[in-house]
């Protein structure tokens, strides 16, 4: 039985402050599995890919320049309900209110900027994670 995978990100914010190693142990410590994980500067191409669903918005623009603004961390990971799982272990967007525990709510707050700064990308749903490991990931 092959398991559900999810990608991950970790955001310029994360990688800038030193929280890449944090995010991996609380994935590894909920008992999922990496496997694969690379570093990278994304550029406008490989973003507009991968925040198609918001181009328009009005954070759109903003999200797209925080993203290129540092190295960000893409990792996937695998298991039974990982979406979900991730999603959980996340918290909600708005880091002020994501729950105490999770990395969101832990980690990070608002910073006053266009775009909440919230450390992690974790797909939404199963369509969501195909279409998004092929971009970090293409055909694995
Ligand atoms: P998600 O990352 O929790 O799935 P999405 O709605 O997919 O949230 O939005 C993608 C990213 O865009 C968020 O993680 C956050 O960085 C940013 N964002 C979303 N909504 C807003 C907003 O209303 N204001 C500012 N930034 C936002
Ligand atoms: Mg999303």
């Amino acid at each position: 039985m092959s398991s559900e995978k999810t990608l991950i990100l970790v955001k310029p914010d994360g990688v800038a402050r030193g929280l890449v190693g944090e995010v991996i142990s609380r994935i590894e410590a909920k008992g999922y599995a990496i496997d694969a994980l690379r570093m990278l500067q994304a550029d406008r191409a490989i973003l507009e890919k991968h925040y198609a669903e918001h181009i328009g918005k009005p954070f759109y623009e903003p999200l797209v320049e925080f993203m290129m603004s540092g190295p960000i961390v893409a990792i996937v990971a695998s298991g039974n309900r990982v979406i979900e799982g991730f999603r959980s272990l996340a918290g909600v967007t708005d880091p002020t209110v994501a729950a105490p525990g999770t990395i969101r709510g832990d980690l990070a707050r608002d910073q006053g900027t266009k775009v909440v700064q919230n450390i992690v990308h974790g797909s939404d749903s199963i369509e969501s994670a195909t279409r998004e490991i092929e971009i970090f990931f293409p055909s694995k």
